[in-house]
C-alpha cells in the first residue's frame, strides 16, 4: 500500500473539513464514546517489578515502567478478553446518547486489535484470545446494528516496530503504517480515523514530520473521501492544543469555523485500572457536554474495558444517566445539531447553545423565587417566546438594546440543568 505520491502538481483536493459534506454527521452528532483498550489491558493499570516495586500506570505502562520489550510480549500473550461483549457496548453507547464510537485500533504500544498481516504483533497472531473471533469486527455489526457509527484511533507513534525510530528506517514503518490503515478501512469502513501520536517525542525517537500528517491524510482520503480524520495531521492540523483536539479540558470560549473536539476520560485514565476511582458525576459530565456543544465542539467520553473486555459499571451507570437526561423532555436538543449560540455571550449561570432559530439556555445555577436571568447580547434579535423543556412553563422576557432577562415562574425540572428554549428572530 505505497502511500500517494507527493510533490509539485500531487496536492489532493483540500476542503474546508469544517463545511465539507462529509463532517455533516459529526457535527450534528456531537456526542461520541472513545475506548481505551489494548495489550495494557492485560495489566489493569499495575506492574510489579522482578524487585517487587509497584508501577502503576493506564495505556503508556511499558514505556513509563520500563518494561522490558520480551517482557511486554510474555504480557501480551495472556491477553484474553474473552468477556468482549460488542453488543453491550454498543448498547451502553446507545443509551448514552453516544451517536458514535472511537475504538483504539492500535496505541502507541504497537499492538493490533485486529488481525493484521502486517505483523504478528496482534489480537490474533500474539495472545490467548480465541482465534476466530474479531472484535473490530464485532463492534462494526454491534453499532451499525445501533445506527451509531464507528471509528479507529491510531497511533502513528509505535513503540514495538523496530523501523520506527531511526528516520533511515522510518519510511518502512510508514510502509506498514499505510498497508495496517488499508485492512481497516477495507475490512471495517471506519467513519472517523483518529490519529495520534504525531508529537516529538523519545524512548522511542518520533520522526513524524507535519509533511508526513499531510500526506498520511492524501492517503486516506484516496482510501474512502467519506472519512473524518481528526485535526491532529493534514493541512488543516490545528496545532493549537486548546482548540484542536483538547485532552480533559474545555476551551474557555465558542470556537467556531473548525472541527474540534473534547475528549476525557470518566474518572482519570484511558486505559482501565484497578486504583483510578475518581470517578466523575453524571450531573459534572452532562454540563461538560452542554459546555462544549455551546461551543461548537464535540465530546468524546472513555470508556477503558478491563482485561476481560468488561466496561466498568461505574462507567456504564454514568453514562446512562447522561443518556436518560438527554431523553428527558427532549432536553438533547441544547446539544444535537446545537452550536455557540453567537446572539448572546456566555452567562455564568450556565450555557447557551443554538440550532437554527431556538436559543437553548441550559440553566445550572437556578434562579431564587421571583429571581431573573440575564443573557447579554451580541447581535440584535427578537425572542418571540421562551418555555422550560419538561415542565412547558412559560418564562417572562423582558428584552433591551443589550441584553434580555428571563423570569421563571416555577422552579427547576432536575439538578442537572433545566432548559430554556427560546424562540428567536435575528433582526438586522
Ligand atoms: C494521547 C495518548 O498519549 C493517550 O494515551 C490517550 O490515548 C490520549 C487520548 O491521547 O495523549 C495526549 C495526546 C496529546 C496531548 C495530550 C495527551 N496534547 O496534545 O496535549
Amino acid at each position: 500500500a505505497a502511500p500517494p505520491p507527493t510533490g509539485p502538481g500531487t496536492d489532493y483536493a483540500y476542503d474546508d473539513p469544517f463545511t465539507a459534506d462529509r463532517t455533516r454527521w459529526w457535527r450534528e452528532d456531537r456526542f461520541g464514546q472513545f475506548i481505551h483498550f489494548g495489550a495494557y489491558s492485560q495489566l489493569q493499570g499495575k506492574y510489579q517489578r522482578p524487585d517487587g516495586t509497584v508501577c502503576q500506570d493506564a495505556e503508556w505502562i511499558q514505556r513509563n515502567c520500563q518494561i522490558p520489550r520480551a517482557e511486554y510480549e510474555q504480557i501480551a500473550a495472556k491477553f484474553n478478553p474473552a468477556g468482549f461483549d460488542a453488543n453491550a457496548i454498543a448498547q451502553t453507547a446507545k443509551d448514552a446518547g453516544q451517536k458514535y464510537v472511537v475504538i483504539t485500533s492500535k496505541h502507541h504500544e504497537g499492538y493490533a486489535m485486529w488481525p493484521t498481516k502486517v505483523n504478528k504483533f496482534n489480537l490474533r497472531d500474539h495472545s490467548s484470545f480465541d482465534k476466530n473471533r474479531d472484535i473490530l469486527a464485532e463492534l462494526k455489526r454491534a453499532t451499525a446494528a445501533r445506527d451509531v457509527k464507528l471509528g479507529f484511533y491510531y497511533s502513528i507513534w509505535d513503540w514495538h516496530d523496530p523501523d520506527f525510530p531511526d528516520p533511515a528506517t522510518f519510511p518502512k514503518y510508514k510502509e506498514r503504517m499505510y498497508a495496517q490503515l488499508k485492512e481497516l478501512v477495507d475490512n471495517y469502513h471506519p467513519a472517523v480515523l483518529w490519529f495520534d501520536g504525531e508529537w516529538s517525542a523519545d524512548r522511542p525517537n518520533n520522526p513524524w514530520t507535519e509533511k508526513d500528517g499531510e500526506e498520511l491524510e492524501a492517503y486516506v482520503r484516496g482510501l474512502d473521501p467519506s472519512i473524518v480524520v481528526n485535526n491532529r495531521v493534514g493541512k488543516r492540523r490545528v496545532v493549537d492544543g486548546d482548540t484542536g483536539t483538547p485532552e480533559q479540558e474545555i476551551p474557555d470560549k465558542p470556537v467556531d469555523g473548525q472541527l474540534w473536539e473534547s475528549c476525557m476520560t470518566l474518572n482519570g485514565s484511558w486505559g482501565y485500572t484497578d486504583w483510578d476511582h475518581n470517578w466523575k458525576s453524571p450531573a459534572d459530565l452532562t454540563r461538560k457536554l452542554l459546555s462544549i456543544a455551546g461551543r461548537s465542539g464535540n465530546f468524546l467520553l472513555n470508556v477503558g474495558p478491563d482485561r476481560n473486555g468488561r466496561v466498568p459499571q461505574e462507567s456504564v451507570d454514568r453514562l446512562k444517566q447522561m443518556g436518560q437526561w438527554l431523553r428527558t423532555a427532549k432536553q438533547s436538543s441544547a446539544v444535537y445539531g446545537a452550536s455557540a449560540p453567537g446572539l448572546v455571550a456566555e452567562p455564568g449561570w450556565g450555557v447557551v447553545s443554538r440550532r437554527g432559530d431556538k436559543l437553548y439556555a441550559s440553566v445550572f445555577d437556578w434562579p431564587a423565587s421571583g429571581g431573573s436571568l440575564t443573557l447579554d447580547a451580541l447581535a440584535p434579535f427578537r425572542v418571540r417566546d421562551a418555555r422550560v423543556l419538561g415542565s412547558g412553563q412559560r418564562v417572562k422576557v423582558e428584552q433591551s438594546s443589550g441584553s434580555v432577562k428571563l423570569t421563571p415562574s416555577g422552579g427547576r425540572t432536575n439538578d442537572i440543568a433545566t432548559v430554556i428554549e427560546l424562540s428567536v428572530d435575528p433582526l438586522p
